[in-house]
């Protein structure tokens, strides 16, 4: 008999953190609080391993507004350079100050069963770049190994094979989180109840069509995708 296919799925709760919940988040995504009690019903399931992310900036990180004169964030971008290769550049937008290392917004979000995460991913630490992504930044050209988050090594030696994905925001840590997970090879799947987006519903309608492209399946909590669980949930 052939052997049977391995079926070891992660969760990965992306940056459920009070600065992107309202309504005193610095960097509130709409209805973002939403996401908490789908992260919760996903983190009681049987997965094989649980992961959750947080954004955790030093002051005048590059993606803030308040680091270049003259910005507002929301609307403003800036250019961001390789540190190693002036030549690899990209632009990003710019948003207030959050998630500043050490300060409560940075905290995950009140409610969230963080008892239940084996592993928190710490990112966007570096000053001199941004990192939606919770496995690295988006420069290639050469990588940049001090900032990989070691995450993808983390999965891998659980013998991950297949990924779930929640949290916030949909159109931009959960989008870069999904999509260098199905870049590493797994089995991606973004659960779609359990997002918000900056840009609201309009912008993750965009986000979906973007991440199919990738290879990212979006998926529903009573889809066929989570039916391993059926029966389990509720
Ligand atoms: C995020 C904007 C800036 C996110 C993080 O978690 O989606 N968005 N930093
Ligand atoms: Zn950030």
């Amino acid at each position: 008999m052939p052997a049977p296919t391995p079926f070891v799925p992660a969760l990965i709760v992306v940056d459920v953190q009070e600065d992107f919940c309202p309504p005193s988040g610095a960097l509130a995504v709409p209805d973002g609080r939403a996401v908490i009690p789908v992260a919760n019903a996903l983190l009681a399931l049987p997965f094989a391993f649980k992961v959750a992310t947080q954004d955790a900036h030093p002051p005048a990180h590059v993606s803030f507004a308040s680091a270049h004169p003259g910005a507002a964030p929301f609307t403003s971008s800036t250019t961001i350079a390789n540190p190693r290769n002036p030549r690899e550049t990209y632009e990003t937008r710019l948003w207030p100050d959050h998630c500043v290392d050490g300060t409560p917004g940075q905290a995950l979000a009140a409610g969230l069963e963080v008892a239940r995460v084996e592993h928190v991913v710490r990112k966007g630490r570096d000053p001199r770049v941004e990192m939606y992504s919770a496995f690295r930044p988006p420069l290639r050209d050469p990588p940049l190994p001090e900032a990989d988050s070691g995450l993808a090594e983390v999965l891998r030696a659980r013998g991950v094979t297949d990924v779930f994905v929640v949290g916030l925001a949909g159109d931009y840590c959960v989008r870069y989180t999904a999509e260098d997970a199905a870049g590493e090879g797994w089995r991606t799947y973004v659960v779609q109840e359990g997002v918000r987006s900056v840009g609201g519903n309009e912008a993750w309608k965009g986000v979906v069509r973007e991440l199919g492209e990738k290879g990212v399946k979006v998926v529903s909590l009573d889809g066929e995708e989570l039916g391993w669980v059926r029966g389990l949930v509720k």
